[in-house]
């Protein structure tokens, strides 16, 4: 079995190349992000809660993330594996989602790293809200207060999981295809 996290700065790729990992490598894609965006069009308590972080650019409070996390995991306890994208974010969520996965005899298999520099993912970023309309695209404020909610609090997990020899840099410059080839190539060492 093996578990990926996806890891990097808001708009590095993750949700993007996780799209072709999942059917390559036949893993169950679990992403907070798209979790927390189904909640908020179907109206749920949940949805609303996690609107007022998102749209400010926050994150959204650990307890809630932690538990909708652990929710998606159960309810998919058959998958050949899992790809974790955009979690864990914070500390507190990758301790939890450790003890998680060794209750079940599961652990991380690779944290693979997606690098780019914060130029270049303000771009993409402004472009996809003209597109979208996604709450937290919508101006260069809010880009900036998630990417320093990305240097203040996830990206500590850096050291996190290089203590656990399990972190992987990925230069996430180029086009989806030259990132899909240097992610699969660390991938098909592991299997
Ligand atoms: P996420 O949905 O995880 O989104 P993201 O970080 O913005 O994007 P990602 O890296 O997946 O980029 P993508 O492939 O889409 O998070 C949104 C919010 O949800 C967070 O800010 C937070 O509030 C909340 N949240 C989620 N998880 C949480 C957690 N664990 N704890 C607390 N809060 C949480 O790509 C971005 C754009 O770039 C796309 O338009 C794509 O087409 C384009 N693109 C991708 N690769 C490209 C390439 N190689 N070249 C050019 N463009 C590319």
């Amino acid at each position: 079995m093996i578990n990926i996290v996806l890891f990097g700065k808001p708009g590095a790729g993750k949700g993007t190349q996780a799209e072709f990992l999942k059917s390559k490598y036949q893993l169950f894609h679990v992403s907070t992000g798209d979790l927390f965006r189904h909640h908020i069009s179907n109206k749920t308590n949940l949805g609303q809660l996690a609107q007022s972080y998102m749209s400010n650019g926050d994150l959204v409070p650990d307890q809630v993330t932690i538990d909708m996390l652990k929710d998606a995991v159960d309810t998919n306890a058959d998958a050949k594996g899992f790809i974790f994208d955009g979690f864990p974010r914070t500390t507190k969520q990758a301790e939890a989602l450790d003890d998680f996965l060794s209750e079940k005899s599961m652990e991380i298999s690779a944290t693979l790293a997606l690098e780019a520099n914060e130029d270049v993912l303000m771009e993409r970023l402004v472009t996809r809200g003209k597109i979208s309309g996604r709450v937290d695209d919508q101006n260069e404020e809010k880009i900036r207060k998630r990417f320093e909610e990305y240097n203040n609090k996830t990206a500590l997990l850096r050291d996190f999981y290089t203590a656990q020899g399990k972190f992987h840099s990925v230069n996430g410059f180029g086009s989806v295809d030259e990132i899909t080839k240097r992610l699969t190539a660390l991938i098909d060492c592991m299997i």
